[in-house]
């Protein structure tokens, strides 16, 4: 089979990490760049944790593009939980190699214009503020054509926000790039809040994948244990949630997810409940679904196809 195009627009990030490097090992996926945008960090770093992360996984054949600087209109709000650097405590190998010269809206724009040409659409894998496509979106509209389907992560539901009350992060960080998206036309699926809540990943797996996971299992390891929120009370058990990799696991492991098609809107407007994702479960708005949010994982099934693929950092299999 033919190895599915993606591009991985992203903010690393701990969980983005986590979702690059199972990438990078599975040879059903043709990377054909990663965009990292403003979000958990500043853009500069993104960009170098995103060159990090390929130096680590032994992938700088693969492109980073540098995307924007700032959230379409608001300020920017970065993230709490990845540390200083964006990857908690951990030191990862100098990168070598420094991101294209060509820009991540302007990389978007010529990827996705050549695709809807040829007809070979890209599957988006979104794991951070969505403001990169958005503005590719606002620039060029038929770019839409060339995109197979976006994964994302972010949203919230049914279940409560983890930024906010309402909000998730990665929505809450550019409500208005989110509101770009959602109006595309462009098929989504969306792993929000409640999908990743149904994965935690709890020290007894973290000492599983160090044991599995090779010549990359002490970094991994010290990752995934600065992910351990240790807050039982909110998810019923130690560890962290593990958001972004599920991207990952629903495109190569479709059975292991259940979904749901709603139409989404995204509000931007509100004070209190700004970056708030609403789902249409029901057809209140008259108004046809645009996307599949996740509403069932398979948690155990997730964990050992994880285990699985990082696994293969001890077999040196490298895509
Ligand atoms: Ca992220």
């Amino acid at each position: 089979m033919k190895p599915i195009p993606i591009i991985v627009d992203c903010d690393p990030g701990i969980d983005d990490t986590i979702a690059l490097l199972t990438a990078f090992v599975s040879p059903e996926l043709d990377i054909r760049g990663i965009t990292p945008v403003c979000g958990n960090q500043p853009l500069e770093r993104t960009v170098r944790n995103a060159l990090q992360v390929c130096e680590l996984g032994n992938r700088t054949d693969v492109p980073v593009y540098a995307g924007c600087f700032r959230p379409m209109l608001r300020e920017p709000i970065y993230g709490q939980f990845h540390g200083k650097s964006g990857l908690g405590n951990t030191m990862l190998p100098e990168p070598k190699k420094t991101a294209e010269t060509l820009s991540a809206v302007d990389f978007l724009i010529e990827a996705l214009s050549n695709a809807a040409e040829t007809g070979e659409k890209i599957t988006l894998c979104c794991l951070g503020p969505m403001t990169n496509l958005a503005v590719a979106l606002r620039m060029n509209p038929q770019i839409a054509e060339g995109v197979e389907r976006i994964v994302m992560m972010g949203g919230a539901y049914r279940e409560a926000g983890n930024r906010t009350m309402t909000s998730e992060f990665n929505v809450l960080a550019d409500p208005h790039a989110a509101h770009v998206v959602f109006s595309s036309g462009i098929p989504i699926v969306a792993l929000a809040l409640d999908a990743t809540h149904q994965v935690m990943l709890k020290p007894e797996h973290v000492a599983e994948f160090a044991r599995v996971s090779g010549r990359i299992s002490e970094t991994l390891a010290e990752l995934m244990a600065f992910w351990d929120r240790n807050d039982v009370r909110r998810y019923g058990s130690r560890g962290g949630p593990l958001h972004d990799p599920l991207v990952m696991a629903y495109i190569l492991a479709p059975h292991l997810f259940e979904t749901q098609k709603a139409r989404v809107f995204v509000e931007y407007e509100s004070e209190l409940c700004m970056g708030q994702t609403i789902a249409d479960w029901y057809g209140k708005s008259g108004l046809e679904p645009n996307a599949d949010i996740v509403t069932k994982v398979d948690a155990e099934g997730v964990i050992a196809f994880f285990l699985a693929r990082l696994s293969r950092y001890a077999e040196e299999v490298v895509a």
